[in-house]
């Protein structure tokens, strides 16, 4: 067990129900944190209510526990972001430049900041996207994580913070539901496959975007932030990739397990949002830096979605 104390925000959420668990098999001291009550697994171990906007509460809650890592995962998606852009503008911001601030005030080791392929959009290349590019993401929360990428490129650069973050895909899991993003059909579908055999999917059938299911984003996660400093020449955000599929994809998947599986199409507000978005991602330095490689493809993921999202 590693002796560093580590605070991770926004921990009822997707990622952050896993990743707490995950963090806690590795460091003796993992303090979980929302602005929700902990639910489950999560409150098997220290956990605290934080507003991330909140910077008193959390200057005091990173000095009570003598905070060495953060992992600030809370912020609002890409869909929910579009319904109340000043809102999410000022939680994805304000809230990473909190974390930014009391970080360097409390002499922190390590932070991470998780970015995402919003961060392109329409007149980024789509197919390979590479890792240096055009960006000009078209949604708040696109814009508001690019520019998180460039202030975690500052404090690295002008105060030597020791930030790492990736670029996530769109990530499936069945432990918690996904939290208001465009990528959600793809969690969605196989909850509605196994409930009803059946699912309305608001994006178009041939509607490909960059996805990862959640072990390997864990286990990526992780690898970046176990490192050693001196491989990690992206102080931005890695692109990370894992697998490629589109509605269609995931529905004939399915169809191999489940003969009777139907899928209808009603695209909604979301279909411009993933065509904004690249369609496959060129991780090539995240497997140079740290030896990325992802374990599940659309078939073994598949399996292990039916079998457990329920
Ligand atoms: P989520 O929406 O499931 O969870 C976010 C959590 O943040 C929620 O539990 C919410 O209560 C909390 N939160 C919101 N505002 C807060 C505040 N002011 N203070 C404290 N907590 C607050 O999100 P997720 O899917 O777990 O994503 C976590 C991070 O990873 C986000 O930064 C997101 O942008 C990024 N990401 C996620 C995906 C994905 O597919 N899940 C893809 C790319 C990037
Ligand atoms: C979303 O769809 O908003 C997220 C993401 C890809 O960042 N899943």
């Amino acid at each position: 067990m590693q002796s560093d104390t580590v605070l991770v925000t926004g921990a009822c959420g997707q990622i952050g129900t896993e990743l707490v668990l995950a963090l806690r098999k590795i460091y003796n001291n993992v303090i979980a944190s929302d602005l929700k009550d902990a639910t489950g697994e999560l409150q098997d171990g220290p956990f605290e209510r934080l507003d991330v906007l909140h910077r008193p509460g959390l200057n005091d809650l990173v000095k009570k526990h003598k905070v060495t890592q953060i992992y600030h995962l809370a912020a609002i998606l890409s869909a929910t972001g579009e319904k109340n852009p000043e809102f999410a503008w000022r939680v994805n911001m304000k809230g990473l430049r909190n974390i930014l601030d009391v970080s360097m005030e409390n002499n922190l080791s390590k932070v991470f900041f998780p970015s995402t392929i919003a961060v392109f959009g329409p007149t980024t290349p789509k197919v390979n996207t590479p890792q240096y590019t055009v960006m000009e993401p078209n949604t708040i929360y696109g814009i508001s994580k690019q520019a998180g990428e460039r202030w975690a490129d500052y404090y690295f650069q002008k105060k030597g913070l020791d930030i790492r973050s990736i670029r996530y895909p769109g990530l499936i899991s069945y432990k918690t539901k996904a939290g208001g993003g465009t990528t959600d059909y793809a969690v969605d579908i196989y909850f509605e496959a196994n409930e009803k055999k059946s699912y309305e999917c608001f994006l178009k059938e041939d509607t490909a975007l960059p996805m990862m299911y959640m072990p390997d984003a864990i286990r990526g996660t992780i690898a970046l932030m176990e490192a050693p400093a001196d491989k990690i020449r992206i102080r931005s955000a890695y692109n990370f990739s894992g697998m490629s599929f589109a509605p269609k994809d995931v529905a004939a998947e399915i169809v191999k397990h489940m003969p009777d599986f139907k899928i209808t199409y009603k695209p909604d507000f979301r279909q411009s949002i993933a065509e904004s978005w690249p369609q496959s991602i060129d991780d090539s330095y995240a497997q140079q830096d740290w030896g990325w490689k992802p374990d599940f493809d659309l078939a073994k993921m598949t399996t292990d979605m039916l079998a457990n999202a329920r």
